[in-house]
């Protein structure tokens, strides 16, 4: 341990003990320039943004210190039990305006910079996302751990520091092209190392078996390679409550062991290779959303977080209580964002009896109450597997322990089902063949006390069908938590104006506790609070617009008495992308022949990433672009129909997407999206769903009831009812706006001097066996549309729709999905912190 290396003289209370930092105007105005002069060694020459944002955050951070110590010192002295979220993925995005606006001194700060000559705004967009995080599950972890610190639950988030976070997306000829996200090249104020809790993580070697004084026999993990893990923490700040508590990431560094080995050995170059191999764990974000099999890094990084989040928590309880880990279960509590972290279930049986002596039933009784794990996904080929053979060479310690967890689990499924040799093979952690796998979704259910799913219908198609076999063992286990969204990041952050006008009308509470929008209904019917509700809808989307005409060629196209219609998530095929611009297409098509009349005015915006490695959903960002090509150079479609790709689709874009749109495109087969949390979002901003019965869908037309909603498509049981005579070119047969969408699309129209170029998708959706079925609600969508427009038109009835779908997003905040958590799985006592200079 490298700790003892960096213990300091222990300084006076006088050194800690601080002057209260002020929250007048005048504290920040004179801490900015501190900072900006003397730290930074900037002046009125200097023309960059960032220097000043830089400024700014430090005297931010700077108020989020003391009651950061606080937070911690009250966990400390209570002892209280405590949940731990392992995720390898936190899409924060920005953190400057969250902190401020959870300080409460937004309009403070503003005022302040407003003295100094400088637009606040501008120090906002200066800051680099975080981008630590695919796209949802990322996403939702970073709004957890938002509503845990708001409602005081002790709650620290564990996770990986990546050198390079999600790729930035740029569009080149109408394709994706990634460049590597360097995010942390200038620094990041709002970390901090403490490399006095770094921990030692090993990889390879193999094992012996000892034998104590005693006569018990143990296991040593030997002649592995070790690399550090050290932590970088950062404030998470609950809402105007004096709490701040941790995200924790873990960086990799090579140990100096590690080296000398091989320096001993002779061979400088291998040293110098093998500190690359150690320090390579942690330097990219995998940016797929779906899994990619069988990469020997991801595996250990995997491991990575497991272990030394692990670490982490049993040196503390050892710190505390010594070796005796009676009443471990009861202080200590793990939630597994999807599988990923899903090895800290054998890892906590080694710590446990490996380095602590306890037997197989005491680590196993304290492991199986310890652990909860929550699927993402229904696709069964997202499900993660890991061939034995790579995890007995990396982790060979662990590949054992699974094998004896699997034949435990076996044996009560075998007491269970006596002589049903069909459901031993079904359920077996390890799938059998020629290449063994580790199956992890059953590895993280046999482990954990609770398993859920995301949202209603996720959770009941989970108990159904992926995870049969084990909720009718143990039905228990299995539990619902539909996902939600912060609402200070969306809505009283990203969208101020909409946000006072609600404050106005019905208080403030809604911030902390989001049902109070209900009170919002009423006014649907005063024409005074709609014409304002409108009003604010069209400066968002013109602000949109002004800041797409920064970069965006086609941003001229946008007219802000147009629908704003927007699809903005990852590219896949079961999203389907492919339908909306089946749609753009059939309108275009149809104003061509008939003219503008039976339209409104539609400007379609698609945004979102495509996993490298993916060909099809490269492809589909290729076809988006080219259809816009054709669509706005058309002066036909002037003022009537624009499609725009928006690139870089990220956190800090979503902000300034939602408030401005009118129409959520939630279009994903039914049956294959687990939840959603767009939709959420944008729902919360006053847009209106058009969607299927899918995810959290569902929940949302409930909330807002039918008549607030565009529903279409097959139902999930009509999805799988079709399966196996799907006729797509039945269907388009039978249709003849099909036809003529199909017929441009073959004829080369958008590829005219690429041929063949989309051929792939062309086949794709006209495939008996798409599993996606995108024709089959061809129709059924294009009839929602026309709902949407005649809804449009009436513009008195769409804000009102507009309005009570705001009014109605109350659910869909982390606040209650956290509280849910908390009341059926954590169980954790909201912590109040008193906060002296409050
Ligand atoms: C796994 C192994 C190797 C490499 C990458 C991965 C990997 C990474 C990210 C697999 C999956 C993901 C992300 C999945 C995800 O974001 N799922 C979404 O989760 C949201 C939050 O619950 C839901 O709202 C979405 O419906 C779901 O698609």
């Amino acid at each position: 341990m490298p700790s003892n290396k960096f213990v300091i003289s222990k300084p006076k209370l006088s050194i800690i003990k601080l002057p209260e930092q002020g929250m007048k105007k005048n504290d920040f105005i004179d801490d900015f320039k501190q900072y900006y002069v003397h730290l930074l060694g900037r002046d009125e020459h200097c023309r960059s943004p960032y220097y000043a944002s830089e400024a700014l955050s430090q005297a931010i951070r700077d108020r989020l210190m003391e009651r950061w110590k606080e937070t911690h010192q009250h966990y400390k002295s209570n002892d209280c039990r405590r949940l731990y979220y392992l995720s390898m993925e936190f899409l924060m995005g920005r953190s400057l305006s969250n902190a401020m606006l959870n300080l409460g001194v937004t309009d403070t700060v503003t005022q302040a910079m407003y003295d100094l000559g400088i637009e606040i705004e501008e120090l906002i967009s200066a800051e680099q996302d975080a981008g630590l995080g695919n796209g949802g599950l990322g996403r939702l972890a970073a709004c957890f751990i938002d509503s845990c610190a708001t409602l005081q639950l002790p709650v620290i988030g564990y996770g990986l520091r990546y050198e390079y976070g999600m790729f930035t997306q740029t569009i080149v000829n109408g394709e994706q092209v990634e460049k590597p996200d360097h995010w942390l090249r200038f620094g990041n104020v709002w970390e901090i190392e403490r490399i006095e809790y770094s921990h030692c993580i090993k990889f390879g070697g193999h094992t012996e078996v000892h034998t104590d004084e005693e006569g018990h026999q143990y296991s040593h993990w030997i002649s592995s390679c070790n690399v550090l893990a050290v932590p970088f923490d950062t404030p998470i700040p609950g809402y105007k409550n004096g709490t701040v508590n941790s995200l924790r990431l873990w960086k990799a560094v090579a140990t100096e062991e590690f080296n000398l080995d091989e320096f001993n050995a002779g061979d400088y170059a291998e040293a110098v290779a093998s500190k690359i191999t150690a320090e390579n764990i942690t330097m990219v974000l995998y940016p797929n959303d779906a899994n990619e099999n069988g990469k020997e890094l991801r595996l250990r990084q995997q491991y990575f977080l497991a272990s030394a989040s692990l670490q982490d928590v049993v040196s503390h309880w050892i710190a505390v209580h010594g070796k005796n880990f009676n009443g471990f279960a009861d202080k200590n509590c793990f939630q597994l964002n999807d599988t990923h972290p899903s090895i800290a279930i054998a890892e906590l049986m080694r710590l446990l009896m490996d380095n602590n002596r306890l037997t197989w039933d005491e680590a196993w009784a304290i492991t199986k109450n310890t652990m909860a794990y929550t699927n993402h996904t229904l696709l069964p080929e997202a499900l993660e597997k890991w061939p034995v053979r790579l995890m007995q060479r990396l982790l060979p310690r662990l590949m054992e322990i699974i094998f004896e967890i699997n034949a435990r689990f076996l044996a009560e499924v075998s007491m269970h089902w006596p002589g049903d040799g069909e459901r031993l093979k079904r359920m077996s952690i390890i799938e059998e063949g020629p290449d063994k796998h580790v199956r992890m979704a059953y590895l993280a259910i046999v482990g954990s006390f609770s398993v859920n799913g995301v949202a209603q219908l996720h959770s009941q198609l989970l108990q159904q069908g992926l995870f049969k076999d084990f909720y009718e063992l143990w039905p228990h286990k299995f539990n619902n938590k539909t996902n939600g969204v912060t609402p200070r990041r969306w809505l009283a952050a990203c969208n101020p104006e909409l946000a006072s006008l609600i404050t106005e009308t019905i208080g403030d509470h809604w911030i902390t506790d989001l049902s109070e929008l209900k009170k919002l209904e009423p006014y649907a019917e005063d024409a005074k609070f709609r014409k304002r509700w409108r009003d604010i809808k069209q400066v968002a989307k013109q602000r949109l617009i002004d800041y797409k005409k920064r970069k965006h060629p086609m941003a001229l196209h946008l007219d802000v008495n147009a629908i704003f219609d927007v699809q903005v998530k990852r590219i896949h095929e079961y999203k389907r992308q492919l339908l909306n611009v089946l749609h753009v297409i059939y309108l275009y098509n149809d104003i061509k022949k008939h003219g503008a009349v039976h339209h409104v005015p539609r400007c379609v915006l698609i945004g979102g990433k495509a996993a490298p490695g993916y060909r099809m959903a490269k492809k589909i960002i290729k076809l988006i672009n080219n259809v816009a090509n054709v669509i706005n150079s058309d002066p036909d479609m002037a003022n009537q129909l624009a499609l725009l790709f928006l690139p870089d689709y990220r956190v800090s874009a979503m902000e300034k997407i939602c408030p401005g749109a009118d129409l959520s495109e939630q279009i994903s087969t039914a049956g294959k999206e687990a939840s959603g949390t767009g939709n959420m979002k944008l729902m919360m901003n006053g847009a209106i769903t058009i969607g299927t019965l899918d995810g959290a869908n569902i929940e949302i037309r409930e909330e807002v009831g039918d008549e607030n909603f565009f529903l279409f498509g097959l139902t999930e049981e009509q999805i799988e009812e079709r399966r196996g005579h799907y006729d797509p070119l039945g269907i388009i047969s039978q249709d003849e706006d099909l036809q003529s969408v199909m017929h441009l699309l073959e004829s080369g129209y958008f590829n005219q001097f690429e041929p063949g170029l989309f051929d792939d998708v062309i086949d794709s959706i006209k495939s008996p066996h798409d599993p996606w079925m995108t024709i089959a609600d061809f129709r059924s969508y294009i009839d929602a549309q026309q709902r949407v427009e005649d809804a449009y038109r009436d513009q008195d009835h769409w804000t009102k729709m507009s309005i009570i779908n705001c009014a109605n997003s109350g659910k869909f905040s982390t606040d209650r999905t956290i509280n849910e958590y908390n009341r059926d799985i954590w169980k954790l006592t909201p912590q109040p912190v008193k906060h002296h200079h409050q």
